[in-house]
């Protein structure tokens, strides 16, 4: 049953893995000039901290969709046959679009954050010109593509494997009966996400084709606010998505080292299904704070943004408690990374349920609160779960072993990266705005915390990284 992978994939893996440390570091280095600026400890003109705000947005939300699709293609291709040029066209047009991306803002000025939101692109376009704007919006719209083209071939490619995508979620086992074990969980979460990724996109697709008539065409313009309904209903999935591709790795590695299949039980496909249902319901939790839209979506919004994580988080941090539990497991960069990884991602979750109450939210909404939280279950979740598969690839494919230099470089990361968000989290009890590139006295000392927790981060990203590039050398031979 094992790495069934085409050599192509595995090569793709490789490219989608160096590109992804690679960005990762750029990108926390940006993140790092941001809170140095806020912190007072260098001085950037406003303009400037809002491009990086911009790139390090769409950065980050870019560097966790490449890993976590790979971790996802990676362990499909046990289960199921896949054309590995799918895998390659999706990292192609992704490529694509980082470079027009990164025109855009550092060429031509774009710096209206990575949600676009309608029409601040056509209000800059008339400040810094129809290029930027353009640029950026194209490249959003080429990197959807290639991903719209790849879940397409992957709900082909479920549909005739295991007759249709009910199926493929277990259907047969939850609503009619059918007994033992569901698909296997990577199949599981695979289909998932191609249904509430799919829908993101084509909601994203939709908004910034709109968007980019409007900058053409003044006098077509949109409903602001069912730009905005279609803009976060693209950018909160597509951001939880990644979770769901990456999460496939603590199912597959884990299962691995303990020898112990994760077996799809009912509640574990109950779980996905709900998690499935409610992804796509809770975006509205964005939009608490606009008072025209209707109260019972924001009710939807409320109450399922508790409900929305949870099902899957329940039954992945039970299960792998269970897994490993007098299994014997040996504890390594790949499996500790992983199981981490878990408990970062349930410590995230923690603030978003806090902040999704909606009286909470009137306060605690557009502070630092709400950073916070996405860098725990990015941060802590979903980069972890990439950095512990960049590991058990090179082990897996090559001969890497873990070594004292990774327990140090992995202890590094989780304690600075507790700094950053704990920097976060309590700026956002002081009430600290986010998204402002200068802050007032009080709010600097929690920057500056933050800010050196940062460096430590980015130092232990680049620890991870050079470990990893040179592991691939062993990798090299089988390919
Ligand atoms: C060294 C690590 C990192 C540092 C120092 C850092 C720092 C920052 C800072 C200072 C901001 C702006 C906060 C504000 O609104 O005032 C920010 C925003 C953001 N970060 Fe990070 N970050 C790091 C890692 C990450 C990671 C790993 C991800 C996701 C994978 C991520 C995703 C984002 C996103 C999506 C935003 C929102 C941008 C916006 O508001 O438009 N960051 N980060
Ligand atoms: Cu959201």
């Amino acid at each position: 049953m094992e790495s069934s992978i085409h050599p192509l994939a595995k090569k793709t893996v490789i490219y989608y893995l160096m590109t992804t440390s690679i960005l990762l570091i750029f990108m926390m280095i940006l993140g790092v000039i941001m809170l140095l600026n806020q912190g007072e400890m260098i001085q950037i003109s406003p303009e400037w901290f809002y491009k990086i705000m911009t790139a390090h947005g769409i950065g980050m939300v870019g560097v966790a969709a490449l890993g976590g699709t790979s971790i996802m293609w990676y362990f499909l291709s046990k289960y199921i046959k896949l054309r590995p040029s799918i895998f390659l066209q999706n990292f192609t047009l992704s490529l694509i679009g980082i470079i027009l991306i990164v025109i855009a803002i550092f060429g031509f000025n774009f710096s209206d954050a990575w949600t676009f939101l309608y029409p601040l692109p056509a209000q800059s376009a008339q400040f810094y010109g129809v290029t930027g704007p353009l640029l950026f919006l194209f490249g959003v719209l080429i990197l959807g593509v290639g991903y719209l083209i790849m879940y397409a071939y992957l709900a082909a490619r479920l549909i005739k494997e295991y007759g249709g995508l009910g199926k493929s979620l277990g259907w047969d086992y939850i609503f009619r009966g059918k007994k033992g074990y569901g698909p296997p969980p990577a199949v599981v979460a695979t289909t998932m996400v191609v249904i509430t990724n799919s829908t993101a996109v084509i909601a994203g697709a939709i908004v910034i084709i709109g968007s980019i008539i409007n900058i053409l065409i003044p006098a077509i313009s949109m409903d602001p606010m069912l730009a905005k309904h279609l803009t976060y209903a693209f950018g909160h999935v597509f951001c939880n998505a990644t979770i769901y591709m990456a999460v496939i790795a603590v199912y597959e590695v884990l299962s691995h080292y303990t020898k112990r299949p994760w077996k799809s039980n009912k509640a574990f496909l109950i779980a996905w299904n709900a998690s499935t249902l409610f992804t796509l319901m809770i975006y509205t939790h964005h939009l608490l704070m606009d008072f025209a839209v209707p109260t019972w979506m924001l009710i939807i919004g409320q109450v399922f943004s508790y409900a929305n994580g949870l099902p899957v988080m329940v039954v992945t941090a039970y299960g792998a408690l269970m897994i490993v539990y007098r299994s014997g497991i040996k504890w390594d960069f790949a499996s500790s990374l992983l199981f981490l990884a878990m408990f970062g991602w349930v410590a995230g979750a923690i603030p978003a349920i806090i902040d999704a109450t909606i009286v909470v939210n009137h306060v605690m909404h557009n502070t630092k609160w709400v950073p916070g939280h996405f860098h725990t279950y990015m941060g802590m979740g979903v980069i972890a779960m990439i950095l512990g598969f960049m590991y058990y690839f090179n082990k897996k494919e090559g001969s890497m072993k873990h070594n004292h230099f990774d327990t140090f470089s992995i202890a590094l990361y989780f304690t600075f990266f507790t700094g950053i968000v704990g920097s976060f989290l309590y700026a956002g009890s002081m009430s600290t705005p986010r998204r402002w590139a200068v802050h007032m006295p009080e709010w600097v000392l929690s920057d500056q915390i933050g800010a050196i927790s940062g460096i430590f981060v980015v130092l232990a990203t680049v620890l991870i990284t050079v470990r990893f590039f040179t592991g691939l050398k062993g990798v090299g031979k089988t390919t």
